[in-house]
C-alpha cells in the first residue's frame, strides 16, 4: 500500500485524498473512524498521532502528515510522474497553487461549516458561516471566470492542479449547507469538469457525471 489514510466517509477533506487517490490510480489502506456520532478523531490514540483532533490522517513512508494541503503535495510528488498536479519546477504556478490551497482552508471554515450545521446539526454561527461562504464562492467564480477568457478550464494554468483537487470538495457540496450553484455559471462548468476526469470518484453528496445523464444516452 502506498499510504494509511484515517478516514471518514462524509468528510469533505478526507474526500480530497481519496479524490487524489482515484486521479492518480493509487490503492491505499482506508481506516474508517467513527466521526459522528462517535467523535473518534477526539480519541486518545488519534489525539496522539494528530494534537489538532480533525480527519484526515495520512501515514506515509515515516510521515504523519494531518493537513491535506501536505497530503496533496506529497501525493503529487511521489506518483504524479508528468509533474503537472505539482509542477514543482515553476515557481510562478505553485506559488499560485499554494495560494488556492490556503484558499480551500477557508472553504473548510464556511461551507463546510455551515454543513456540518445543516448534516450533524453542529453548533455554528450559521449566518456567518453562509455569508462567508457566499464570498468564498464569489472569489472562485471571478477566478473561473478570468480563466474561462484564457481559455482555460483550470484554476491555476491549462491543466488541473492539487489547487482544484483542495477547492472542488466544499465547493461541490455547497448545496448541503443550502448554498445552490445556479448563480455561478464558471463553477458549474469546472465542477463538471473535475467530475469528468479520469479516475474521478464520488462521495455521499457528489454524482458521477454519467449519473445524471438521461435513460438511453
Ligand atoms: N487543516 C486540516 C483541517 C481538516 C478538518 O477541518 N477536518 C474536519 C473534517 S472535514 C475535522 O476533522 N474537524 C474536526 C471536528 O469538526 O470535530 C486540513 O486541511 O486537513
Amino acid at each position: 500500500m502506498s499510504f494509511k489514510l484515517y478516514n471518514y466517509v462524509l468528510s469533505g477533506n478526507c474526500y480530497k485524498v481519496r479524490l487524489f487517490a482515484g486521479v492518480l490510480g493509487i490503492n491505499y489502506d482506508s481506516i474508517a473512524v467513527d466521526f459522528h456520532p462517535g467523535q473518534e478523531h477526539k480519541s486518545d490514540d488519534l489525539m496522539q498521532l494528530n494534537p489538532a483532533g480533525t480527519l484526515p490522517i495520512m501515514i506515509a513512508d515515516d510521515l504523519v502528515l494531518t493537513e491535506t494541503s501536505a497530503m496533496l503535495i506529497w501525493m503529487a510528488s511521489k506518483f504524479d510522474s508528468d509533474n503537472t498536479w505539482w509542477p514543482a519546477t515553476d515557481a510562478a504556478k505553485t506559488a499560485a497553487i499554494v495560494q488556492w490551497l490556503g484558499f480551500s482552508s477557508d472553504l473548510t471554515s464556511t461551507i463546510g461549516e455551515a454543513r456540518l450545521h445543516t448534516m450533524l446539526n453542529r453548533d455554528v454561527k450559521i449566518e456567518k458561516a453562509l455569508a462567508d461562504g457566499i464570498v468564498a464562492l464569489r472569489r472562485i467564480e471571478a477566478q473561473l471566470t478570468e480563466q474561462g477568457l484564457r481559455g482555460g478550464a483550470w484554476l491555476v494554468g491549462e491543466s488541473p492542479t492539487i489547487a482544484d483537487i483542495a477547492c472542488f470538495p466544499y465547493v461541490a457540496l455547497a448545496p448541503d449547507a443550502g448554498l445552490e450553484h445556479d448563480d455561478y455559471p464558471a463553477i458549474r462548468n469546472w465542477l463538471y469538469a473535475i467530475r469528468s476526469l479520469s479516475g474521478f470518484v464520488t462521495m455521499p453528496g457528489i454524482h458521477e457525471v454519467h449519473e445524471l445523464r438521461n435513460e438511453g444516452d
